[in-house]
């Protein structure tokens, strides 16, 4: 099966290389895989590393963007990359090795269940969250918890960025109109799929928190999920 990664970057130099090496030793031997990295002019140079990646290794891509626009316009970007060559199934991945590759396999089992999107879940039985404090805890609880209750949906982690697609996923999210650029891509991508009627199932994962590099996510994008939530509550989806 050919399964395609999209990895959006900004300012990951300590680990990408990292990433990169894990991916290929593990999935090359059980999959065909295309893997395409969206950096935005990283100034820490995360771009020219990319591209010496991509330069040995005909599986991987580097889609350079002018400055940062946002990881749900990245994740964007790179899934029309992949649709492009024609992949089956895309996982979007974070770059700082909070997901780990050898949970890939079974987000691409749940697709080949039958499901149309596999959700990497941090929230049911068997999900784990390694090296947080109480408070990214409470927030991430906190976010999920208004998700739920704003929204009605049932997916338990709405705020995951490790997440597997079928085509017919991938083609909604493309053609679909997509307000958020940024980290609430997540949320208003899911309830666009659910709402679509599309069958998405969780698989556990081992969330692991960031050891190098530093968080691209802070107050302004939580008071950004909020308002996209009640936007999206208030238009829903057409
Ligand atoms: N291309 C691109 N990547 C981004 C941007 N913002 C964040 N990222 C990447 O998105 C992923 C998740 O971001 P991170 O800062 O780890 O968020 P956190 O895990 O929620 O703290 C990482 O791979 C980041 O490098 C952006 O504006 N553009
Ligand atoms: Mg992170």
């Amino acid at each position: 099966m050919h399964i395609g990664i999209v990895i959006p970057t900004f300012n990951e130099r300590e680990n990408l290389p990292i990433l990169l090496e894990r991916l290929l030793s593990s999935l090359t031997p059980i999959f065909e895989t295309s893997i395409v990295i969206v950096d935005d002019n990283s100034p820490d140079g995360t771009g020219e590393i990319a591209e010496r990646y991509a330069s040995q290794h005909s599986g991987i891509t580097v889609v350079h963007r002018a400055k940062p626009m946002g990881l749900g316009s990245a994740i964007l970007t790179g899934l029309r990359k992949l649709r492009e060559i024609k992949v089956k199934v895309t996982v979007q991945m974070d770059a700082d090795l909070s997901h780990r590759p050898e949970d890939i396999p079974q987000l691409i089992e749940g697709i080949k269940e039958g499901h149309n999107v596999a959700v990497g879940s941090r929230y049911i039985e068997g999900g784990r969250i390694v090296g947080w404090g109480f408070w990214r805890k409470a927030v991430s609880r906190t976010a999920n918890f208004l998700a739920h209750l704003v929204l009605g949906i049932k997916i338990r982690d709405v705020t995951t960025g490790f997440k597997a697609y079928d085509e017919t996923a991938v083609n909604i999210l493309l053609n679909s109109h997509i307000e958020s650029s940024g980290f609430s891509f997540q949320v208003e991508s899911l309830y666009i799929l659910s709402k679509k009627g599309l069958r998405i199932c969780e698989k556990p994962i081992t969330f692991v928190n960031r050891e190098r590099g530093y968080s691209k996510l802070g107050l302004r994008d939580f008071i950004k999920f909020l308002t996209s939530i009640l936007s999206l509550r208030a238009r829903g989806v057409s």
